[in-house]
């Protein structure tokens, strides 16, 4: 394919990789980058070496672009922005936040910016600080979310900024692909899809559970500590739930949350980890490799737009 967001990107489809923390490292980003997507290394659980030796294995294993998603929440972001420029990696996506002090420094340095934003307002100041796309996550995306749906927030997104935009949240298949393009995406980011890959590699209880989950098993904690978060149900979501419920403070939440993301990728533990995912988890039933999912996805909205849809 040849389209806006291939030419930013480098890629053979218009296709970026979710950002994951504890989820997305070299091995992942290598496999969708050598599918012809844009893989990425989700610095969200590293520290400054741990991230150059990620991008340094990342390298060994595609001569194709990468990126790095920087999660702006982590405490070591000054020192992964730094790396990022240092290590001239090609494409930068952020989230969790405006990376508002870091492009100019990335863009200097020639790398892509691509901030994932949840708002209309987010997406211009942006534009208006120089990003080359942004991303349009919706409610449905695992994860860290906003307010807003990717139906309603994409089109918002689109008329807001001259930027391509790419749609994620729910889009897990072609016809994800064909009706985010009626809505005026330039391309998708897909998260989930990928947990139940071949080349993903979260502990096995992860992949089951998103494999296993249905179409309401995901819930949304986190709200009162203002950071709301997408995971499929489990016995922790329940305690998170009674506790958000009875005002539990913040450092009482945190003692249960704090190391549950690991627990969850690299442990499998079903009770005490948080296994996010989007509402999407509940179409994806069978781990497939990361070539045969975008192709699988592409060929799948190509059938689509020649059909014409249903309506
Ligand atoms: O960032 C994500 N998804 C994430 S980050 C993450 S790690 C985490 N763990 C626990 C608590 C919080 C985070 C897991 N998943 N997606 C992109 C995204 N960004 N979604 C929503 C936003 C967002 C929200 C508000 C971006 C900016 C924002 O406001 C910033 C501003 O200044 O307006």
């Amino acid at each position: 394919m040849k389209t806006i967001l291939t030419s930013i990107l480098g890629t053979q489809y218009p296709l970026i990789q979710g950002g994951m923390a504890w989820v997305a490292d070299a091995n992942l980003a290598a496999a969708v980058s050598n599918a012809g997507g844009l893989g990425l290394v989700a610095a969200g659980s590293m520290d400054k070496d741990l991230l150059r030796a990620e991008i340094k294995k990342t390298r060994l294993m595609t001569d194709k672009p990468f990126g790095v998603n920087i999660m702006l929440l982590s405490p070591y972001t000054p020192d992964l922005a730094e790396v990022v420029i240092e290590e001239k990696v090609p494409v930068v996506t952020t989230g969790a936040g405006s990376p508002g002090k870091y492009i100019e420094a990335w863009k200097k340095a020639g790398i892509k910016v691509i901030p994932v934003v949840a708002s209309t307002g987010l997406a211009r100041r942006m534009e208006r600080l120089g990003a080359d796309a942004v991303v349009a996550e919706g409610y449905e995306a695992g994860g860290h979310i906003g307010e807003l749906t990717t139906m309603t927030l994409v089109p918002q997104v689109v008329d807001a900024v001259s930027l391509p935009v790419v749609a994620a949240g729910g889009i897990a298949d072609g016809r994800g692909i064909a009706a985010v393009s009626m809505l005026g995406a330039s391309g998708v980011q897909v998260g989930t899809r990928f947990l139940a890959s071949e080349e993903c590699n979260i502990h096995s209880n992860y992949k089951d559970l998103v494999v296993r989950s249905k179409d309401i098993d995901s819930r949304v904690t986190g709200r009162s500590g203002g950071h709301p978060v997408r995971c499929i149900s489990n016995q922790l979501t329940r305690e998170i739930d009674e506790m958000e419920k009875r005002g539990a403070s913040f450092e009482e939440l945190e003692a249960v949350t704090l190391g549950s993301l690991r627990k969850a990728a690299k442990e499998g533990d079903l009770t005490g980890g948080t296994f996010m995912a989007g509402q999407i988890a509940g179409m994806v039933n069978r781990i497939m490799s990361v070539k045969e999912i975008i192709k699988e996805m592409f060929t799948e909205y190509e059938k689509i737009m020649e059909w014409g849809g249903s309506i």
